[in-house]
């Protein structure tokens, strides 16, 4: 018998659990885990190992799938057909990303249709950022830029998670949203530097995406229930107050460069820290919308169900092409 440690809501150590597991397993495996090599799909892993990648992985791709829709609504309003093209491109990848997250959850023994159920009845979460509504071309550019660029802060360390199936995923889709980034920071310069009322669109969608971007690191350390955890596992290797202090360091520089105003009054450099010291997070709003009340949860949900509703005869045409394929080979 072994323990292992949880925490409750409060980021505080909860309870000692009992496990049933083999503790010779359970060492052999964390001791695999220590010296920094992948888990793979077959390897024995504790059940709490497996539960806490399922949820990460699915709530990561389901992030991906309803994240196409706040820029997906700009592609028939995008202002020239370069913008349109990329922004198709950049919606496109975002879908491909889900697929890849999706397929690298499977790997553990859940299936797609379980996943899929499971953020259609709200049972599994998605990232709050994408329950707020895109309301100029300047948000597609915020959106790029800093929702992408604290994507890639979180997911650049997740090519080294400890689940080889997982942190293989995140390769290609940090290359991918690295150029994602920058399309949205071209958005950002070209309106900045442009008239003043596009300036003043760009300093706008900046001043409604930068609360909810630092949002998306989660919840402080002290609060996080699944960080101690997931860092003994390797699953995560930077906390979400690391995250988010890394983010915010890089990206002011980027804000002052083409000359947009963080919308931070408490914001300054600290010189002892060697980094910025930033305002308080409005944290009420954060668990407010992790719970379902964001300004346009019930639009996306929505969205997704219907999308899946509608795409039901894809599937079962998909299905039935492949039995008549097999039935042929099969005579
Ligand atoms: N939104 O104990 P922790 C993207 C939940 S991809 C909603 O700290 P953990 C690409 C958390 O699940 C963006 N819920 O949890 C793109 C937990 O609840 P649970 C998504 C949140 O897992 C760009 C509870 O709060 N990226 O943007 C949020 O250790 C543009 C307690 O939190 C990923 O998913 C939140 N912001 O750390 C697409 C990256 N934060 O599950 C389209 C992978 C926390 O116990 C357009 N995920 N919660 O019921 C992670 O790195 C981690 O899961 C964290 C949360 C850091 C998100």
């Amino acid at each position: 018998m072994y323990t292992t440690e949880l925490q409750n809501q409060a980021g505080k150590p909860k309870a000692q659990v009992a496990s049933t597991e083999d503790p010779a397993l359970l060492e052999a495996f964390e001791a695999r885990v220590a010296a920094d090599e992948f888990i793979e799909p077959k390897d024995w892993m504790p059940e709490a190992y497996r539960r806490t990648l399922v949820r990460q992985i699915s709530q990561h791709a389901h992030s991906e799938i309803v994240g196409m829709l706040p820029e997906g609504n700009w592609i028939s309003r995008a202002p020239t057909l370069r913008r349109k093209a990329v922004l198709l491109a950049k919606v496109q990848d975002e879908g491909g990303h889900g697929l890849y997250l999706y397929a690298a959850a499977e790997t553990l023994g859940t299936s797609r249709d379980e996943m899929v159920e499971a953020l259609h009845s709200g049972k599994a979460k998605y990232s709050t950022i994408f329950n707020y509504p895109t309301l100029t071309w300047a948000d597609i550019g915020a959106i790029g830029w800093l929702v992408d660029g604290a994507a890639i802060m979180n997911q650049v360390p997740l090519q080294r998670t400890s689940y080889g199936p997982y942190a293989r995923a995140m390769v290609r889709v940090c290359k991918e949203e690295s150029f994602h980034q920058r399309q949205g920071y071209e958005i950002m310069m070209a309106m900045a530097s442009g008239t003043p009322e596009q300036k003043r669109m760009a300093q706008d969608a900046l001043n409604r995406w930068w609360w909810p971007s630092l949002m998306m690191f989660g919840p402080p350390d002290e609060n996080s229930p699944n960080t101690a955890q997931s860092m003994r596992w390797r699953i995560k290797r930077d906390t979400n107050d690391e995250l988010r202090q890394k983010f915010v360091d890089v990206t002011v520089p980027q804000a002052e460069a083409i000359g947009l105003t963080v919308p931070d009054p408490d914001l300054k450099w600290n010189e002892a820290k060697g980094g910025h010291d930033f305002g308080e997070i409005d944290w009420e709003e954060f668990y407010a919308v992790v719970r379902g009340e964001g300004p346009v949860a019930k639009e996306r949900m929505k969205a997704r169900i219907d999308a899946w509703n509608d795409g039901a005869w894809v599937r079962e045409a998909a299905l039935a092409h492949a039995a008549k394929r097999n039935a042929r080979a099969a005579a």
